[in-house]
């Protein structure tokens, strides 16, 4: 009987179980689906193609001037000079590449033709080329070695062919501008993947031209017909990027310095700009906060005084600390840094060079070796919805795809990050999540010391990546407070150095 009564009172706790494991399910279900939806905040346009999305990723390319320049000894050669004067006794594309991708570049950019016309590759349609030098007894095609280094290596190739030919004959005229497309043809043809294509501002002047010697004028807006010519490339090589003074792709930065403005926007307004156009400098450089195509600054600038290599300027090649503040201020203002590096006459990058791009690389890698934020503790005085997608945890998760970012309306915020230990700080670094859009319009950093939140730097934009660098300080705490903002900002990654 007691048994009997034993089962029966089992049997009823089952039923309740079961009972409450329902009401917890239902419970379940019901919150779920309850759950806020996630929204995220909409592009602010204009936003990065994917092209210049992954242009913005690479952040060091290198750029190598070698043609006649490098045995005439001049900057600008007249476009009379003997092919045969070409002829480096040591030509060794593979230490170019080699010590370039050690030094952390991601991509090369090579003077397949500079002004002079002389060509490093055997075009079709000039003579006036290395199939007229004694190298490699006129079989050698550089443009073809340095793009199959780059391809073994695992470094994106890029080309610079310049407009102006101060050799052609007919330059100044209609033919020459399909003699130009002819060779370009060549080039995305044979030669590709081409990631980078540079067409440079100096156009017209004085020149050979073909025995002529004279000084000649085109327009720059209207002589080489760029729409017809980047479509026509466009079709061999869709996704390339066009640098010229205004873009399409990506802009000049306006000096030759290493120095993209402090302010930086992605953006401007092309339409009223073209290669070559004067008194354009000061907004290159800057960019514009209402500029409606996303065309951001490259900054192009030489290791030496010159873009090609001369002997007496040995001694004069830029120290790892001068590049070092380069990097900051290019990189390090949301820029892409493209740093020439010219072979000598061997063919061969010079020794000083060598040695100072090993100790540049060291010293990046010793500023910016133990990222401190990484296991910071990380809040903000608010974030999107209160929704964990847009925690602000997401700044140090390491994940290019996540962010934090606010509601819409709120336009001013802060991030504070508690480091594990206290320790001495003198870099705070953060992206922007671009693919929508660049926002931020002004944010300061502090530091806490001596209880007390104190400034060490203030900024403008952040753009890709932005870095500053402040006097040393000893700390546990840092915070970020954006002051303005276009809209909600959102915010990638922070990192404290
Ligand atoms: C300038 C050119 O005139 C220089 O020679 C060099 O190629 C530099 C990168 O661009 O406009």
């Amino acid at each position: 009987m007691e048994h009997i009564h034993k089962v029966e009172v089992l049997k009823i706790h089952l039923r309740i179980l079961g009972a409450i494991k329902f009401l917890v399910l239902c419970f379940l279900i019901l919150s779920c689906s309850k759950k806020k939806e996630v929204i995220a905040p909409a592009a602010l346009l204009p936003v990065p193609s994917t092209a210049q999305l992954e242009w913005h990723e690479m952040e060091m390319n290198a750029f190598i001037h070698f043609t006649i320049n490098t045995f005439t000894d001049k900057e600008w050669g007249y476009g009379d000079e003997s092919p045969s004067l070409f002829n480096p006794s040591q030509l060794n594309v593979d230490q170019w590449v080699t010590t370039l991708k050690a030094a952390g570049f991601k991509g090369i950019i090579l003077t397949t033709k500079h002004h002079d016309g002389f060509c490093l590759w055997p075009s079709q349609f000039t003579e006036h080329s290395i199939k007229k030098s004694p190298y490699k007894e006129g079989k050698g095609d550089i443009v073809r070695e340095v793009s199959e280094a780059c391809k073994k290596h695992n470094l994106k190739f890029g080309i610079y062919v310049s407009p102006w030919d101060r050799n052609r004959s007919d330059y100044g005229t209609p033919p020459y501008v399909n003699y130009y497309r002819n060779q370009l043809k060549e080039l995305f043809t044979a030669y590709g993947p081409v990631f980078e294509m540079w067409f440079d501002g100096a156009n017209g002047g004085d020149g050979y031209y073909g025995g002529a010697k004279e000084k000649r004028r085109i327009n720059g807006a209207s002589y080489y017909d760029w729409p017809a010519t980047l479509q026509m490339v466009r079709e061999l090589e869709p996704d390339v990027i066009f640098f010229s003074d205004a873009g399409p792709g990506v802009r000049w930065v306006g000096n030759e310095r290493g120095i993209a403005g402090e302010t930086n926007w992605n953006s401007i307004t092309p339409d009223t700009l073209f290669a070559g156009k004067a008194g354009i400098e000061k907004l290159l450089e800057t960019g514009h906060e209402k500029g409606t195509h996303w065309i951001p600054a490259e900054v192009d600038v030489s290791i030496r005084p010159g873009w090609f290599y001369h002997a007496k300027e040995d001694t004069l090649v830029k120290s790892a600390e001068k590049l070092f503040d380069i990097y900051l201020t290019s990189v390090g203002r949301g820029s892409t840094l493209l740093l020439n590096v010219p072979p000598d006459k061997r063919g061969l990058f010079h020794e000083n060079d060598v040695k100072v791009l090993k100790a540049w690389r060291a010293l990046l890698d010793q500023e910016f070796k133990t990222n401190l934020a990484k296991n910071a503790k990380v809040e903000a005085t608010s974030y999107r919805d209160e929704n964990v997608v847009f925690s602000p945890l997401n700044i140090s998760d390491e994940n290019k795809e996540t962010y934090w970012t606010t509601d819409d309306d709120v336009t001013t915020a802060s991030l504070e990050l508690e480091l594990e230990d206290a320790a001495t700080v003198k870099y705070v670094e953060l992206q922007e999540y671009i693919k929508l859009g660049q926002r931020v319009q002004a944010f300061t950093v502090e530091v806490w010391k001596n209880n007390a939140w104190t400034k060490v730097a203030d900024a403008t934009t952040i753009g890709y990546k932005r870095i500053l660098k402040f006097d040393p300080v000893n700390t546990e705490k840092v915070k970020i407070n954006i002051t303005a903002s276009k809209a909600c900002p959102v915010i990638s990654s922070v990192k404290v150095y």
